[in-house]
């Protein structure tokens, strides 16, 4: 996308110019665009939004649903899978038979059921221990808002109690499920024994700060009207606001079946569809992740949408009985193949990934990795034009892929290239700083001489800044932590004496404070005060059996793109800035930290920083 569109619709002229910019879409605006007949041009606003931030990515994962009991003590008027203790089709799962359900192969497990008038606590802690107990691989997101306030009002134990339990037996995130509609004319009229908006939205934040991100769904397509499914999307965009902690959206299109109510087309349009991934991609402007469920959509829906904002089609959702219950016409499950057939068929590279989005193993030629975080922005201004695609991954796993040979290209963390320098050249650009970088900020309660045997919480996605941390405690301090990786999205950070972060994370929390912890210090200050040289953080580098002409285009995207955005840091920074909540100057002073190209004192630096690395590289997995 060029950023040209021809529209048939001018009334969606305005949003384009906000979206563009990078500014938030009111709930006029939302009305706006589910008013549009130029669908398509909707379309192409959401694509580009869902482009600039996961670029060619649509991920999936191979998962397996299980629904452990259909008895449930609610009876919610849209729901076909729910029944009562002695109906025929009642049914109950021992935790033998959920294992039997699970293999090698699987990652992730999704664990939603009715609710169950007799079951114990100690059945659902013990399902979670035996699971990651029998297969230690498998990612569990379980339960959902209405299930956990089920056990919390049934078993007697305040919500942080339950979560925390729950976390400690092996529960990794939380299911989007219960949601519904927030909006209290609906669930008075279809679930009015359920929780509403404002419990729904209070345990997810429990969650959040608890450690445990999640998803959030909004089932649409029977009696909601148009502005509900936006209040619902704008309450969702401030509990993200405060939080971080949403993963993903998941629009789920209702499935009449015998449920008795009957929309005025029985399944939502193909047009409804779409317009609703779309208004999601474009109104959810701080979820990092839109979901094309197909059990719901359909496979063929599912696979437009990817052209519509989605980036996520869930898995391969074997064992799904409540959308089937209802009548969903799309197939049981789908195979990993064709998962990978259709995301490869819309020109995406089909990613496979983990509970918190990590790529595991991605399918598609001529990767170049995307470091998703302001200071690199500049390097991808040309990238629209090219051979290449694109994959924004943080730099740790970005070093993993290409250790499995699954990446051509990047912007890679020095470690990763040090450890892989047999496999790649060196494209002479880099990220390094002169004296403070501003993004990698080591947030603490403790001097540094006063670390020694602390416990620092180190963020998944470094593979360099941890080595720099760990040189200067050290090296330059004389001291011994002990440090924890962390895992990626939300944590819990009270358990920490210090917490690294890098990126943006840390860029916002430089500017607006970390609670919980007084003290921040800029690790390219630590270091430049100390040996007075620049960090190299970053280098790129390019796969040396890649064919020279890609290589040669490549260096050319390259120095086209500083040359484009290098003299225009505000401009550069002023989207992008936005999302992190800095203001244009603030960003433009930021990228005026850095050096892109990786001259005489860069190479010096990465001299002195690998001998003194010699005796102390950590291993962290
Ligand atoms: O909450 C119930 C919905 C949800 C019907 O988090 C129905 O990744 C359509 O939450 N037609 C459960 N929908 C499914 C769910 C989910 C699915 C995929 C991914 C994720 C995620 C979560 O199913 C319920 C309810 O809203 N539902 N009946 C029906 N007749």
């Amino acid at each position: 996308m060029n950023g040209e569109i021809f529209f048939r619709d001018r009334t969606l002229i305005p949003v384009w110019n906000k979206v563009q910019r990078g500014e938030r879409l009111s709930l006029e605006d939302g009305r706006t665009m589910f008013a549009t007949p130029d669908i398509l041009s909707l379309g192409k606003i959401a694509y580009f939004s869902q482009q600039r931030r996961s670029g060619d990515a649509v991920y999936f994962v191979l998962n397996q649903k299980i629904e452990p009991t259909n008895i449930c003590v609610l009876s919610c008027k849209f729901c076909d899978f729910a029944t009562k203790a002695g109906k025929p089709d009642a049914y109950e799962m021992t935790i033998q038979e959920i294992l039997g359900k699970l293999n090698d192969e699987i990652h992730e497990v999704h664990i939603t059921g009715g609710l169950h008038p007799e079951w114990e606590w100690d059945y659902y802690l013990d399902m979670l221990r035996q699971i990651r107990k029998a297969y230690p691989e498998i990612d569990v997101k379980a339960f959902t808002a209405v299930e956990l306030d089920f056990f919390h009002k049934k078993f007697k134990i305040s919500l942080e109690e339950v979560l925390i339990q729950l976390k400690e037996a092996g529960l990794r995130t939380l299911p989007g499920g219960g949601a519904e509609v927030f909006s209290e004319r609906v669930r008075r009229l279809l679930f009015n024994q359920k929780i509403g908006a404002k419990a729904w939205l209070q345990i997810h934040k429990t969650a959040h700060r608890l450690g445990i991100p999640s998803n959030d769904t909004i089932l649409y397509g029977h009696i909601e009207k148009l502005d509900e499914r936006l209040e619902h999307m704008i309450k969702l965009r401030e509990a993200q606001d405060e939080t971080g902690g949403f993963l993903s959206f998941v629009p789920l299109a209702f499935q009449p079946g015998d449920t008795g109510i009957k929309p005025p087309n029985q399944f939502t349009s193909a047009i409804d569809d779409l317009k609703m991934i779309a208004v999601s991609r474009l109104m959810l402007d701080n979820f990092p992740h839109i979901k094309a469920y197909w059990v719901m959509l359909t496979e063929e829906v599912a696979s437009v949408a990817l052209n519509f904002g989605a980036d996520d089609m869930d898995g391969t959702v074997g064992g799904e009985r409540i959308a089937h219950d209802a009548g969903a016409i799309s197939p049981a499950t789908l195979a990993k193949e064709q998962l990978v057939k259709i995301i490869s068929d819309a020109g995406k590279i089909a990613v496979e990934r983990d509970v918190y989005y990590n790529p595991l193993n991605i399918h598609g030629e001529h990767v170049i990795g995307k470091i998703p975080y302001l200071n690199s922005v500049p390097f991808y201004a040309q990238l629209e034009k090219r051979k290449f695609k694109i994959l924004p991954v943080t730099p740790r796993r970005m070093g993993v892929l290409a250790q499995k040979g699954q990446m051509d290209a990047g912007l890679f963390s020095l470690m990763d290239y040090l450890r892989q320098k047999e496999s790649f050249d060196l494209v002479p650009y880099c990220i390094a700083t002169r004296d403070h970088v501003k993004s990698v900020m080591l947030f603490s309660n403790h001097g540094w001489k006063d670390l020694d045997g602390k416990t620092i919480g180190i963020t998944d996605d470094t593979a360099t800044s941890v080595q720099l941390l760990n040189v200067l405690l050290r090296k330059k301090y004389g001291v011994h932590a002990n440090l924890q990786r962390m895992h990626s999205g939300v944590n819990d950070f009270d358990q920490f004496d210090a917490v690294l972060l890098i990126g943006d994370d840390a860029l916002r929390a430089n500017k607006f404070g970390l609670t919980g912890f007084e003290l921040c210090y800029d690790l390219a200050t630590e270091w430049y005060e100390w040996k007075n040289l620049p960090f190299v953080f970053a280098v790129w580098a390019v796969r040396k059996k890649l064919q020279d002409s890609l290589k040669a285009e490549l260096d050319e995207i390259i120095r086209l793109a500083l040359e484009s955005s290098e003299n225009i840091p505000e401009i550069v920074g002023e989207v992008h800035g936005k999302r992190i909540g800095l203001s244009t100057e603030e960003a433009g002073e930021y990228l005026r930290c850095f050096t892109y190209r990786l001259g005489e004192r860069e190479r010096m630096a990465i001299e002195t920083f690998q001998s003194l690395l010699l005796a102390v590289e950590v291993e962290l997995t």
